[in-house]
């Protein structure tokens, strides 16, 4: 995986890229932006699933490869499905993740149905063939995250009940499927909390497992008086069950200070949706979108959020 040493100023537990942004709409033919997007290991390098927002300013997803994740070379038309459930529209989508659980890749996405935002979800083998499975939810849903395995023998996913709109509110919610295609026993895990996360949360990258338990990365909004900033957060959930939270950090992760990430066509975002880890080194690189604009990396070591998070 990417990697960087920590520069000796920095005193934070993630630290960014100093090539970053790691991706811009360059990449893709008649794009405006590329942010928000996942990345997993495959194969001998990498694949990913990419928001690209075309110079319609329609929002797609692509599917794309790389040798050293850093380098990217994205796929200049969106991912289609090869097959879909009947009825099922696609209107746009957005801020995929992307989950390897049993050998397959799920991703899922804020899908638009009826041009309501919900979960989307499909799955691959090789990222060149995509088959879309139902819906997890009814609208309005965004930030749909799943576990990368079953838990107590079912699929599990976070996700954050919302509006049709720039949804003023919204706090991590947890529900349960045997197969994928219908999800209950929906619980809350998290509200909005500290200044910097008060306005909503979201889930971020898949929840990491750790010894001490589920390591969540989130993103959290304060409404600023010229609009929201996104920082992102960390916190702890149970490895059996992860509605109960076992430690969370009362302060931010990180939050906007680059250029990259100060101006865009929307300033002062940071938004997590990937993390690369490393066990035997205890090494993550977390990506994230920056300003809605273009795509960035930063670094850590997994025991240092920790602390961070439990010191704080
Ligand atoms: C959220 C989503 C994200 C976006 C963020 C900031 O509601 O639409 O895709 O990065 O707003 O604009």
């Amino acid at each position: 995986m990417p990697w960087e040493d920590r520069p000796k100023e920095c005193d934070r537990p993630l630290w960014r890229y100093s090539r970053n942004p790691i991706v811009t709409k360059l990449v893709v033919p008649k794009c405006n932006s590329i942010f928000n997007s996942a990345v997993v290991p495959f194969g001998d390098g990498f694949a990913g699933v990419f928001r690209c927002d075309n110079d319609c300013r329609q929002m797609r997803i692509h599917a794309g490869f790389s040798k050293d994740a850093l380098h990217w070379e994205i796929e200049p038309e969106p991912l289609t499905f090869a097959t879909a459930p009947d009825g099922l529209g696609f209107d746009y989508a957005y801020d995929p993740r992307v989950c390897k659980i049993d050998g397959e890749y799920l991703v899922t996405w804020c899908n638009g149905y009826a041009n309501y935002p919900t979960i989307g979800i499909a799955k691959t083998r090789d990222f060149k063939r995509f088959d879309q499975l139902e819906n997890a939810f009814l609208p309005f849903n965004r930030n749909g995250v799943l576990f990368p395995r079953k838990i107590n023998g079912m699929y599990a996913m976070l996700s954050r009940p919302s509006d049709n709109g720039h949804t003023p509110f919204g706090d991590i919610f947890l529900s349960y499927s045997p197969d994928l295609k219908f999800w209950g026993r929906h619980r809350l895990v998290m509200k909005t909390d500290m200044p910097w996360e008060s306005t909503k949360i979201g889930a971020g990258p898949i929840p990491v497992e750790t010894s001490e338990g589920w390591l969540l990365i989130y993103h959290g909004v304060l409404t600023s008086c010229s609009g929201y900033v996104y920082h992102f957060g960390a916190a702890l959930l149970d490895l059996d069950d992860p509605q109960k939270v076992i430690a969370r950090g009362k302060r931010y992760l990180l939050a906007p200070e680059t250029p990259y990430e100060r101006a865009g066509d929307v300033p002062n975002v940071v938004f997590p949706c990937a993390a690369l880890c490393d066990a035997a080194t205890g090494r993550i690189a977390v990506y994230y979108g920056c300003a809605d604009t273009v795509t960035g990396v930063a670094f850590g070591y997994i025991n240092e959020i920790i602390s961070y998070i439990k010191n704080n």
